[in-house]
């Protein structure tokens, strides 16, 4: 034997693993990688930062109001134009004018703004800066959380027109849950900025990335290195953006809103084929109804019911002054979408079946969290920020690789069958048709949602022991 060629041979050997390992390590990190989405820090404060450190304190926040928000609100109300709608159109050229009317006269005279207010205090409030801005959030902790037992923290983001506050009635049902065998919640609801009482960016080009970037700043700032996240409508896209940035930190996604970002090619298969071959493309009756025929519930629905997002995508600030002016008229605006996205044939009711699942004290406040806070506009620029950079985003392409919930509403807008929510999250380990419900599903169904997140939470968690 030749002991130097066998020397040279082991060298080759290392070599050669060291090459192949090397290898798959570096495909391996430059596959995280692609799978991560990136973004660049912001600073949305007026003018140029200052050159100090970063204010990083948390501040206690109470909602409150006075006699002159009061009768400033009474006057504007008082002095409301009305307008008569046409005969037998219901909410079908929009907000009913008569049915209005009473909802005014319910504000005006009977709702009592102090009242709620009281009730939006009931749970912590915070704000902090974040990126130059004042972030405000809910934060709930619960309250006798047993020997041993840590409770699970989740943040839940809202959407347009709505706010932290369609979360009021699931909150109690996650933080002091009635069945012992329930995860206890630690929840956090924080406003996107430009909404409520978090402040408006005051800079162009504020899109979800960066609502989503501020939010993981938050719950660092807060102490917690992972958690779950729920969202609807741009709570949505939000959690979604937070799940892409950092995986990791994201334990699951739980989601009832998901509009496919682009139609991949098993989507569109399925539309062409999915009346024909239902099972092949998992497609259930439900399904059926609500994609066939396509061109009805596809395309002429989507363009008859988004108008309002080709305004606020476009010349949110023309129309927006209007609304920041009138009481009125932002109600009409705001509660029209309560109405239609709860139900599409409430636009034949004559009071567009408003109260049938919501009350007018919760629909109001709403509403008046918008006006008090004075947010309408900015709320609406959220819009042109996430749309005017085109479609073709690097988040709307990249797949998520955090393990999601789905909870699908039989109204939510816009349908999506299991198959279109497993193209985007590719770890979708539940999907739940729901018995009820539309697209304001957290304010309209706390419980069914509030199950919901309980049953996917507890699979994840179980699967980590
Ligand atoms: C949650 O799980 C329970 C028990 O398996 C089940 O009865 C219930 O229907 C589920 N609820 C929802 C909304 O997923
Ligand atoms: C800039 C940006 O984030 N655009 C996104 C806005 O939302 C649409 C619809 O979900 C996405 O397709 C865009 O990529």
């Amino acid at each position: 034997k030749n002991p130097g060629m066998c020397g040279q041979s082991t060298m080759f050997t290392e070599v050669l693993l060291a090459l192949v390992v090397g290898g798959v390590i570096y495909f391996l990190v430059q596959k995280s990688k692609r799978h991560q989405l990136k973004s660049e820090d912001g600073w949305w404060g007026e003018g140029t930062p200052p050159d100090r450190e970063e204010d990083v304190s948390i501040r206690p926040y109470t909602v409150r109001t006075d006699k002159e928000e009061l009768e400033d609100l009474y006057r504007r109300i008082d002095q409301t134009r009305s307008f008569p709608s046409l005969e037998d159109s219901q909410f079908t050229y929009g907000f009913n004018s008569q049915y209005l009317q009473n909802v005014v006269s319910y504000w005006r005279h009977d709702f009592d703004w102090r009242r709620q207010v009281e009730k939006l205090n009931k749970y912590p409030h915070y704000k902090t800066n974040i990126e130059g801005i004042d972030v405000h959030y809910v934060h709930v902790r619960p309250k006798n959380l047993p020997e041993g037992v840590t409770a699970v923290p989740l943040l839940m983001v809202h959407g347009w027109p709505g706010s932290f506050y369609e979360f009021y009635r699931m909150i109690p049902l996650l933080t002091e849950p009635s069945n012992p065998d329930d995860i206890v919640f630690e929840v956090v609801c924080p406003s996107i900025p430009g909404y409520c009482f978090s402040e408006a960016p005051h800079k162009k080009g504020f899109d979800s990335v960066c609502a989503a970037r501020v939010f993981h700043k938050l719950m660092k700032r807060l102490g917690f290195q992972q958690f779950y996240a729920h969202g609807g409508d741009w709570g949505w896209i939000v959690t979604t953006n937070m799940a892409q940035l950092e995986p990791k930190i994201i334990k699951g996604l739980h989601l009832n809103f998901a509009p496919p970002s682009k139609p991949g090619l098993p989507m569109v298969l399925s539309i062409m084929l999915g009346r024909h071959f239902p099972k092949m493309f998992g497609f259930n009756e439900h399904d059926i109804q609500r994609i066939y025929p396509v061109v009805q519930n596809l395309v002429v629905e989507s363009v008859k019911e988004s108008g309002y997002m080709h305004i606020q995508a476009t010349k949110p600030d023309t129309v927006g002054r209007g609304l920041n002016d009138s009481p009125v008229g932002l109600a009409a605006y705001i509660l029209e979408k309560f109405s239609t996205w709860t139900d599409h044939d409430f636009r034949n009711l004559d009071d567009g079946g408003l109260t049938r699942k919501f009350s007018l004290d919760d629909l109001l406040t709403n509403v008046m969290i918008y006006w008090t806070s004075g947010c309408i506009i900015s709320s609406m620029r959220f819009y042109k920020e996430n749309f005017s950079k085109g479609l073709d985003q690097p988040h709307s392409k990249m797949p998520v690789h955090v393990p999601t919930g789905f909870a699908c509403f039989p109204n939510e807008l816009m349908h999506t069958p299991k198959l279109w929510v497993q193209q985007k999250y590719r770890k979708l380990k539940t999907f739940t048709p729901m018995a009820r419900g539309g697209h304001f599903a957290a304010m309209e169904e706390p419980e069914l949602m509030a199950q919901d997140i309980q049953n996917f939470t507890k699979m994840q968690e179980k699967r980590k022991k």
